[in-house]
């Protein structure tokens, strides 16, 4: 007999086969599934939610983490809130001239369940530059006081439930404040169609807080749409100010990102281009 795992989205449906469910918890937060699938190998579902499968990740971690580090003029260092798969900070640390990371997941028993099924989406949990907060993100960016950072990621789920103060003003405003000048901010920001309303707002949102923000996209197939975005603002750092050597260095390692997709990737389409001007 089949096993179907299915994620709706309104009046849409997305399922993958499954060969064998490995993980199945309530958490203080979510339901945390982790599946074989058998197209993508290991997936994570949160609320029945697909997250990632280690067959279908990299773009989406690469697409998330290089183009901010590939123009931010320092990438010394670097926050990620949320990213509890680990696969976000594996993409980070191949660049060696980031010093400190710091991830802020708000779920432990994630982290942890990751560490166990999930071993090669998350691969860098060893690295000494790694440091692991538990805690919500909110209230991580809310506190801090310490030296500012030079590039911030979010790395959350849909706004919806734990995540949705993730894509709020005040935490935004948060961020502005502890990221450098010359700093450089990108979350990701949901599917341009399914989550059309949010994905303006977004952009929206942070085109107003730090002047300049800049979606961008790529296919995740995975995901209900396909196309999913990212949006990248910064105060100063133009997104195509490319660091050559970094992003030639980086695509030695990746599968997706090279210096190509970078640009490419900002091509904003009609229907979003009118929406985030209105
Ligand atoms: N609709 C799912 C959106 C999930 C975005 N975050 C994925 C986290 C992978 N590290």
């Amino acid at each position: 007999m089949s096993l179907w795992y299915d994620e709706t989205a309104g009046s849409l449906r997305f399922g993958l086969k499954v060969k064998r469910t490995l993980y199945v918890e309530q958490s203080e937060f979510q339901k945390i599934s982790i599946v074989e699938t058998e197209r993508f190998g290991k997936a994570l579902l949160l609320d029945d939610t697909w997250m990632t499968a280690e067959g279908d990740e990299r773009t989406y971690h690469e697409m998330l983490v290089h183009p901010a580090l590939a123009t931010a003029p320092k990438i010394e260092r670097v926050l990620i809130i949320g990213g509890g798969d680990g696969g976000a900070a594996r993409e980070v640390l191949r660049h060696p001239d980031v010093e400190t990371l710091d991830l802020c997941e708000l779920d432990g028993q994630l982290i942890e369940a990751a560490k166990i099924h999930l071993t090669e989406i998350g691969s860098a949990w060893d690295d000494p530059r790694l440091n692991v907060h538990v805690g919500d993100g909110v209230e991580y960016v809310r506190n801090y006081d310490g030296p500012k950072y030079d590039v911030v990621l979010i790395d959350g789920c849909d706004p919806i439930g734990p995540a949705a103060a993730l894509f709020g003003e005040p935490f935004y405003r948060d961020v502005e404040r502890l990221l450098a000048d010359d700093g450089v901010i990108v979350t990701q920001s949901e599917d341009p169609h399914i989550y059309h309303d949010v994905h303006v707002e977004i952009v929206k949102r942070l085109r107003s807080i730090f002047g300049q923000a800049a979606p961008y996209y790529a296919g995740v197939m995975i995901y209900p749409g396909n196309t999913w975005s990212w949006t990248y603002a910064s105060r100063t750092v133009d997104h195509r100010a490319l660091d050559e050597a970094r992003v030639e260095r980086v695509a030695e390692h990746t599968e997706y990102y090279n210096r190509e997709i970078h640009l490419g990737a900002f091509a904003v389409p009609n229907f979003v281009k009118r929406a985030i001007s209105s």
